[in-house]
């Protein structure tokens, strides 16, 4: 298995929000999944994270709503405990885990992403998680499993978004089995050392930071294992603008927009639209596991 990748804040068993927000943090760069430590490396580049209001105030989460500030209005309105998740389908040990049996057997590491949603704007967001492929492994995945399909919860009386048809409930994501595998793809339980917001995926949400927002999908009840390509909401909506990969590209615009810039959120009314980098910039790391494809055609 790849080695970890790792850019775990450095001087911290117990870090408060202030010390996130003081210390400009590192990220970033590694030359290929594998190179132990990645400070210092010419490649490393500072992101300053979006300060709390904007992570948790600005959101979407259409069981909530289509607007902006609708999850961050009514999102409370979930319940998040207790909380467990299925895995099933090819796995060794199916069955319905417990999120804090869970959480117990998984390294909780820090992970400042930069955030790139499909409508152009974008964030940078210091998160707590642990590794998707540690949970995988706990699972035991079975030969022939080639994607991992996520399902989030769905429970109308406490998500007034979902009396709307604007997708298909429940909303589902999916990833090949090799994506899901990748160290940088984290299973999110905390932002800023907190829990994370009921707005933002409580109590554990997908982050797949190379890909468009829409794919990190929150709130997850369900993960199972398939050998086929899994239906995904987004692609059943609309399926001519949004397909199973929906890596960042700054090359392939969207029919109705052009992707080659982004608004960072929190940059002020006058701040300038800023260049959307290939694979939101973890091309290095991430480029290996599209080779051969024709990025226009698998969008
Ligand atoms: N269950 C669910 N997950 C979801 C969404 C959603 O509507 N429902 N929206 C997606 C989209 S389009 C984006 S951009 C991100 C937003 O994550 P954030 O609110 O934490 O920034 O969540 C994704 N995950
Ligand atoms: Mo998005």
């Amino acid at each position: 298995m790849a080695q970890r990748w790792k850019n775990d804040l450095t001087d911290t068993d117990v870090t408060p929000e202030f010390a996130f927000l003081n210390r400009r943090q590192v990220i970033g760069g590694l030359a290929g999944v594998g190179i132990a430590s990645f400070a210092g490396k010419a490649s490393a580049e500072e992101l300053e994270p979006n300060n709390w209001d904007e992570i948790t105030g600005y959101n979407n989460f259409y069981e909530f709503g289509t607007g902006k500030e609708d999850p961050a209005a009514r999102a409370h309105l979930m319940t998040t405990k207790p909380w467990s998740v299925k895995i099933d389908g090819m796995v060794n040990n199916p069955g319905e885990y417990d999120l804090q049996d869970i959480m117990s057997k998984m390294t909780i590491e820090k992970r400042i992403y930069r955030f790139r949603c499909v409508e152009a704007w974008s964030m940078v967001i210091p998160w707590n998680g642990f590794e998707l492929a540690d949970l995988l492994d706990l699972a035991g995945v079975q030969e022939g499993a080639k994607y991992v399909a996520f399902e989030t919860l769905y429970r109308p009386e406490e998500m007034p978004g979902t009396r709307y048809p604007v997708l298909d409930w429940p909303y589902r994501e999916g990833l090949r089995l090799d994506e899901a595998r990748h160290p940088l793809t984290l299973m999110a339980t905390g932002i800023y050392d907190k829990p994370i917001p009921n707005q933002n995926g409580a109590p554990i949400r997908l982050v797949v930071p190379w890909k468009y927002g829409f794919k990190s999908i929150k709130s997850i009840v369900r993960i199972s294992l398939t050998s086929e390509e899994p239906p995904t909401s987004w692609n059943m909506s609309i399926p001519n603008e949004y397909g199973f990969y929906s890596n960042v590209n700054p090359n392939v615009d969207h029919p109705r927009w052009s992707q080659a810039t982004e608004r960072r959120i929190g940059g002020g009314l006058f701040a300038r639209r800023q260049p959307t980098l290939m694979f939101n910039g973890y091309e290095e790391e991430v480029a290996p596991l599209y080779e051969g494809m024709d990025l226009s055609k698998f969008i």
